[in-house]
């Protein structure tokens, strides 16, 4: 018995691990272990031979079970510090700084001028950038026929077998999501539509896919008067000056009636812009009170409504404000390029926080 007892508490001691201590258990404890096979023997005993070996086998296999749970217990023990040796993690480092985004100078600006158009109660739309040809022309006093159209560049999707309509478009403008707005909501409305649209035309000054932001006002006696206030306290607030001159220029649209090209009063100072003083005048914008067939095409009423609305390039924008030379870096995705001239993504553009810094 005592023999017994040395050879497993020393086996069960030096175990190496579970899978050791397992085989142990089932060697000397098991149902054909050593002191099991022992405890059968018992049956065989003189009485006075079993009142001995009897609470000694149950002593002897009680010593060994606690054994293996000790054992057990420790090597978990050692496994759990080992594991935790190896996952070791200072939670107090500071981060890996990643490679950080920038804000393109596109959204940035874009963000800028919806924040001062919102501050005077316009309402940003959205709409589809694939159009059908009457939301994109016919409804902006465009007929299929007119001239305009083809100054437009437009892309045209394909027309499926069998379809019997015109081929809808690329948006040339965001006019569109403004007939829709018309039709959705009636009058009288204040919105602002900024987003991509598309014209076939590429040189040092157009690219096929630029941006644009268009705003609409429709109430009972909009006028003219009410734009260039709008415009005035819109280019005053972007360029960051008291106070900005604006010159409005006859000019024509199919869907305004009159129609405005509008000039910001600048000069150049060593190729920096300043705006609000000297003596040249840089365009901006077109505009226009709104035609009376787009009125009726959103669904308003001409008798009763009218209104002004107008349509500013943001790229260019972008470009004068911030100093940016090549248009056409703007589309190549040079992350380079993105750093230079891009954003903080936690500088939101608001009127009372700054639009930029
Ligand atoms: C330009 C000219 C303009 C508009 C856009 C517009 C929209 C509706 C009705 C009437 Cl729904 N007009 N938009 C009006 C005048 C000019 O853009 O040269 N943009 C860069």
């Amino acid at each position: 018995m005592d023999d017994l007892r040395q050879k497993y508490l020393a086996a069960i001691s030096g175990a190496a691990d579970e899978a050791a201590l397992e085989a142990l258990r089932v060697e000397a404890v098991g149902k054909k272990g050593e002191i099991s096979l022992k405890m059968r023997e018992l049956g065989k005993m003189t009485p006075e031979e079993r009142q001995l070996a009897g609470p000694a086998l149950n002593s002897l296999k009680d010593e060994i079970n606690s054994a293996l749970a000790a054992k057990k217990a420790a090597l978990a023990d050692l496994a759990l510090d080992a594991r935790l040796k190896d996952e070791w993690l200072d939670v107090t480092l500071p981060g890996r700084p990643g490679p950080a985004g920038t804000v393109h100078p596109v959204s940035q600006v874009t963000e800028e001028v919806t924040a001062i158009f919102a501050d005077m109660g316009f309402r940003v739309a959205e709409g589809p950038q694939i159009e059908s040809d009457w939301y994109n022309f016919d409804a902006l006093n465009m007929a299929p026929e007119h001239p305009a159209r083809q100054e437009h560049d437009t892309f045209y999707m394909a027309v499926p077998e069998g379809a019997n309509r015109p081929p809808h478009v690329l948006r040339t403008h965001t006019s569109p999501v403004q007939i829709r707005a018309l039709q959705g909501q009636g009058a009288p409305i204040r919105v602002i539509a900024p987003g991509r649209v598309y014209r076939s035309d590429y040189d040092q000054t157009h690219t096929p896919m630029f941006h644009q932001i268009e705003g609409l006002a429709i109430d009972r006696d909009i006028s003219m008067a009410n734009l260039k206030w709008c415009l005035e306290e819109f280019v005053a607030a972007f360029f960051g000056v008291e106070k900005a001159e604006l010159r409005f220029r006859a000019s024509h649209f199919p869907f305004t009636e009159p129609s405005a090209e509008v000039d910001l009063r600048c000069s150049w100072v060593d190729g920096q812009l300043k705006v609000g003083e000297g003596d040249d005048w840089m365009e901006i914008l077109g505009s226009g009170m709104v035609h009376p067939h787009v009125l009726r095409a959103g669904g308003i009423d001409p008798d009763q409504w009218q209104g002004f609305a107008f349509g500013i390039g943001i790229d260019r924008l972008a470009m004068l404000k911030y100093g940016i030379p090549d248009l056409r870096a703007f589309f190549d995705s040079d992350l380079r390029w993105l750093r230079h001239y891009g954003f903080s993504a936690l500088d939101v553009p608001t009127l009372h926080g700054g639009l930029s810094r």
